[in-house]
């Protein structure tokens, strides 16, 4: 890897993805992009290259590939869950055409590219504990059904046209740096900017609802060594089941009160954010990942909890 396109890059996970890959590979060789610049976003876009990239336009990422001589891309540009029921036209949009976009442009001028799949590839006839890499899937909502099509094409275009494609089925990321965009799993981030600001969080996500979470340095972590992996041992190229911790409410809450003693969590249900959480895998199974390129997370609850009150702490305080 030489020179990294990052579509999405202002994101939740682009924000911080960008620095990490920075730092690495040198600023000049990671090329960011998003739909529009964003204010607040100026330490990424003013400290190294920035494009302005529509994925649903596939002559605007082939100029940036070819200006850049780019050789790897990450396409982060998305709908998340809560988002995609609302919008579910967008959704398969940005989804779906982008990543054919990205595909079609990897093949013709070979490419690697990483795409982030989700557990929302699942439903609610999947094996709900220690969800096996490879179940029944069927999602009952357009992100799910987009994230598995996704795993799909991209391991269409590894097999018939020898595209380099990789990518994880990411749970919910949790991070102090950018919001995230819209998802099922955002209330394991607000809870945590609302026990710093009000020492107390009312949560759209029902008591009892266990699901996979991850601290964003390990999220980074596994976009950058499935990367670098040894592409001929990767059997699951596209669609590795990784987590660090199965969690609900009630333990997000017990661990901030480790730290915050007097923090208070009560509930105000969303019914279609509900819906989709139970629709969703309680407990992921990621051996294959940590067979495959040797997948760890760092970040346990409590671990990851401690870092999250600090480095909000100083950004909210
Ligand atoms: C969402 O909740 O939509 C995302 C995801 C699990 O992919 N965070």
């Amino acid at each position: 890897m030489k020179k990294i396109l990052i579509t999405g890059a202002l994101g939740q996970i682009g924000s911080e993805l960008t620095v990490k890959m920075r730092g690495l590979y040198g600023k000049d060789n990671v090329i960011i992009s998003d739909i529009e610049k964003k204010s607040g976003k100026e330490d990424l876009t003013e400290s190294g290259p920035f494009e302005i990239i529509n994925v649903l336009d596939a002559k605007q990422i082939s100029d940036v590939v070819d200006k850049y001589k780019i050789d790897t891309i990450v396409n982060l540009a998305a709908i998340l869950s809560a988002v995609g029921e609302k919008n579910p036209n967008l959704c398969w949009q940005i989804n779906m055409t982008g990543l054919y976009n990205v595909l079609e442009i990897a093949r013709e001028k070979g490419l690697r590219i990483f795409t982030p799949s989700s557990i929302a590839v699942f439903g609610p006839n999947t094996p709900k504990d220690l969800t096996p890499q490879d179940t029944i899937m069927r999602p009952t909502t357009m992100y799910g059904v987009t994230k598995v099509s996704g795993e799909l094409l991209c391991d269409y275009y590894y097999k018939k046209f020898g595209v380099d494609t990789r990518g994880v089925r990411f749970p919910g990321i949790i991070s102090y740096n950018t919001l995230p965009g819209g998802g099922t799993t955002d209330y394991a981030v607000h809870i945590y900017y609302d026990a710093v600001l009000k020492k107390s969080y009312t949560s759209f996500i029902d008591k009892g609802t266990y699901m996979d979470m991850m601290y964003i340095p390990d999220a980074l972590d596994a976009v950058i060594n499935l990367l670098e992996a040894d592409g001929s041992k990767l059997i699951h190229r596209n669609a590795f089941n990784i987590t660090a911790m199965s969690i609900e409410p009630e333990d997000i809450a017990n661990s901030i009160r480790k730290f915050i003693p007097e923090f208070r969590l009560d509930y105000d249900v969303d019914p279609v954010r509900q819906k989709i959480a139970e629709s969703w895998p309680n407990s992921l199974d990621d051996s294959e990942a940590r067979k495959q390129w040797g997948w760890k997370p760092n970040y346990d609850l409590d671990s990851m909890t401690k870092d999250m009150l600090e480095k909000l702490n100083m950004k909210l305080n």
